[in-house]
């Protein structure tokens, strides 16, 4: 925070520091209308054990105010959190678009993002299976545009007028609101089961995407195909791409499942812990580019968005990054009144004529109305544009700006002003699309295939992403209990692939179908030509090595050697890494030298799926196994099964094997041993240079995927 304090301020902070609240050291309680409260304990009543009277206006002020605290949630992505940043380009885009923000270099345009689940209500869990939301606004120097992403790139539906149906599905029942933040039950899987369209995104949606391990560790999509128009007016089709420098990391299931209970903000506290400790999340900005030239040059439509454009086809070009460095003062104010709308736009950015995304144009701000009860939202301060706002727009409830002058166009009593600018210069004008045809209310035959790209997704995983694949699948559907539902999805998938087919199948108690043809494949599903994309693979997208925020857990007992603990936080310390001392109490452990050695928490305030790593240091071994009655036990199994990496030192490896007796060690070789993300060096004084560097890349891969407990 103090860093916080010393940084110069953007645009943005400075208009922020405009509409902070007075500092509540500067004075006395007051009442809303600044009246000196003398007391606020109890209620004014006639004598000791007399009525309320009706006449405390402070009391009745303090209490219609909280009754009035809550407003809407969001309809969907109601659970989220934010944090202001900036963005710069890497140099000018202005080949194929005039939008200022996009130009020079040298300039940061400062930011709020806002990351979300999209199925539970604001205090759901965090690692529920769901897409995530990923939505920028970048306050530019001509106005706000907000890129309203998500961490996948394609979306269920085609056409937004499916959208209200698309939601009554996935939604908990209506009878009896179950389940909360899950997608696993009859209705959601009986609206699947009956449009095929949502296919492929569902293969996004059973992949380790829909569980990410951070917000940190995500990809994020712009979805629709968007346009790019320069200064002279040539249009340009462009997809956006959000990708995380630190990888795409995700959790394993079971470890999803457990954190809902041991920490429920699991993902939101990553979040905000890694700004506050200076571990800015960082992204790339990427696009993909198809000149108008090219509009039908693909085997699908680029207005669909339930499509991608393969990145071996279209390469995506990185244009800027992203950095996320301040948290929000108020989570009300600012992450739940933010107002996010796809058509806000600024010049050199245009739409196109998805369905999706025309549908969307309307909602976001008819959704804002509601929620924020009228139409001054943009008022609100994390909404005001760091750009001059001069409109003719008036009153309405909770206006905060004091307009003077009429508020017409055109005028003559106030010189002609607002003026207006024109076609060209400054001004935003539509792109000139030609446009001809019968209102007819019609899929377009080119948004007819709903399998091909299902089938990439899935030709496109490693051996690892397919069998967590088929696990979602199974456990999705093994909680539907309508058995017509569950077959009808699997007679989809057999329009995908056989192998994938057959194996939900076996899981879920429904006969294996016999192949379909579907995607003019014959025998095998669409994935019988076996195209695939390997940039869609996890395995491909590492990031960039680094270990920023990572938690590693060190288990230590009585008997510890405070000297390794205080090397081994300073080497992965030094990488950013934060590194915690666990020990069956709180307080302090008695080191090998006598002295006393602070415990960074109890482990039985904590859990395994909490941290990224352990480590069992030299130390006496087994007193930690019986010392931690079962804690520490618990902890180790968990890590290893999870694949996460295990390390350990001097006499920490025999206690691992204590611990954990299914772990494969390798041979004593004298030095360090690395075998499937368990890093081992039975001397004793480290940890040496080698073995840091060995558990860090560890880290920084995440997990290894060949523990047998990880396949199933
Ligand atoms: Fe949406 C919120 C992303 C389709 C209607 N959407 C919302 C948010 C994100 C997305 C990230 C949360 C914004 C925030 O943090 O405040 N939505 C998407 C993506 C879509 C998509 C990537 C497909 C490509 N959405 C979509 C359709 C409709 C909506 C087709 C309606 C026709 N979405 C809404 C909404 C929400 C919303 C009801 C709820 C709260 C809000 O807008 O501000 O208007």
């Amino acid at each position: 925070m103090a860093d916080e304090q010393n940084r110069p301020k953007d645009a943005k902070q400075r208009q922020r520091d405009e509409h902070r609240a007075a500092d509540p050291e500067s004075g006395p309680l007051t009442t809303d209308q600044g009246v000196v409260v003398d007391h606020t304990d109890d209620s004014l009543q006639a004598g000791e054990r007399g009525p309320t009277l009706l006449e405390d206006f402070h009391f009745r002020e303090k209490i219609t105010r909280f009754d009035h605290e809550r407003i809407p949630e969001r309809v969907v992505h109601a659970r989220g959190a934010g944090a202001y940043g900036y963005f710069e380009p890497y140099e000018s885009c202005s080949r194929f678009t005039r939008a200022a923000f996009l130009q020079d270099p040298s300039v940061r345009t400062p930011v709020f993002v806002r990351f979300s689940t999209v199925q539970g209500p604001r205090g759901s869990a965090d690692t529920v299976r769901d897409v995530r939301g990923f939505a920028t606004k970048f306050f530019t120097s001509e106005g706000n545009y907000d890129l309203v992403g998500n961490n996948f790139p394609v979306f269920f539906i085609q056409d937004g007028i499916k959208f209200p149906d698309f939601v009554h599905a996935v939604k908990p029942e209506p009878h009896n609101e179950i389940p909360t933040g899950a997608s696993a039950h009859d209705t959601l899987w009986d609206f699947v089961s009956l449009q095929p369209e949502t296919l492929h995104t569902i293969m996004w949606l059973m992949s380790d995407r829909a569980i990410p391990r951070s917000f940190r560790m995500m990809q994020g999509f712009g979805v629709h195909t968007f346009r790019f128009v320069t200064a002279d007016g040539h249009g340009t089709f462009v997809k956006f791409h959000w990708k995380p420098k630190l990888g795409v990391h995700s959790l394993v299931w079971d470890e999803a499942q457990e954190c809902m209970g041991r920490d429920p903000d699991f993902n939101r506290r990553d979040l905000w812990d890694a700004i506050e400790s200076g571990a800015y999340p960082e992204y790339e900005l990427g696009v993909q580019l198809v000149s108008e030239e090219d509009e039908f040059a693909f085997d699908f439509d680029l207005l669909d968005a339930t499509k991608i454009i393969p990145e071996e086809q279209v390469p995506v070009q990185p244009i800027g990054r992203m950095v996320l460095d301040r948290n929000p003062d108020n989570f009300f104010a600012e992450t739940e009144q933010i107002a996010f709308h796809t058509a806000n736009i600024v010049p050199g950015i245009d739409f196109t004529n998805d369905p999706l995304l025309q549908a969307r144009n309307f909602s976001y701000l008819d959704t804002q109305l509601i929620r924020l009860g009228g139409p001054n939202f943009a008022q609100i301060p994390v909404n005001r544009p760091v750009a001059p706002v001069r409109t003719n727009h008036r009153d309405g409830f909770h206006q905060s700006a004091i307009h003077r002058g009429v508020s017409y166009t055109e005028n003559s009593l106030t010189g002609g002003c607002p003026a207006i600018a024109g076609a060209g210069g400054e001004a935003f004008s539509h792109y000139a699309e030609r446009v001809d045809g019968a209102k007819i209310r019609k899929r377009s035959p080119s948004f007819e295939d709903h399998y091909s790209q299902a089938a990439l997704f899935w030709n496109s995983m490693s051996g690892w992403e397919r069998e967590h694949i088929v696990q979602a699948f199974r456990f999705e559907l093994g909680k539907v209990a309508t058995m017509s539902v569950r077959e009808r999805v699997v007679a989809e998938l057999a329009n995908v692939d056989a192998e994938l087919t057959a194996a939900v199948a076996a899981g879920i108690g429904v006969a294996t179908p016999p192949a379909a043809a579907g995607g003019g494949a014959a025998g095998g599903g669409a994935s019988s030509g076996r195209a695939a994309s390997p940039a869609l693979s996890q395995e491909n997208l590492p990031g960039d090595g680094s270990i920023r925020f990572r938690q590693i857990a060190v288990l230590v007992t009585d008997g510890v050697d405070a000297d390794q603990i205080g090397r081994l936080k300073a080497a992965l310390g030094g990488d950013g890494a934060v590194v915690e001392a666990l020990a069956p109490q709180d307080g302090t452990v008695t080191a090998s030298d006598g002295g006393d050695m602070p415990v960074d928490r109890a482990l039985p305030t904590v859990a395994s799926v909490l941290y990224d790593a352990v480590i069992l240091p030299d130390g006496p071994a087994g007193a930690l196994a019986s010392a931690a009655e079962g804690a520490a036990l618990r902890f180790v199994r968990d890590a290893y099964r999870h694949g996460k990496p295990v390390g350990a030192l001097g006499s920490g490896v025999g206690t691992l094997a204590e611990l954990e007796p299914g772990v494969r060690l390798a041979a004593d070789s004298g030095g360090v041993e690395v075998d499937r993300g368990v890093i081992t060096d039975r001397s004793t004084g480290g940890p040496s240079q080698e073995f840091h560097r060995a558990f860090a890349s560890a880290v920084a891969a995440h997990r290894d995927r060949s523990r047998p407990s990880l396949r199933g």
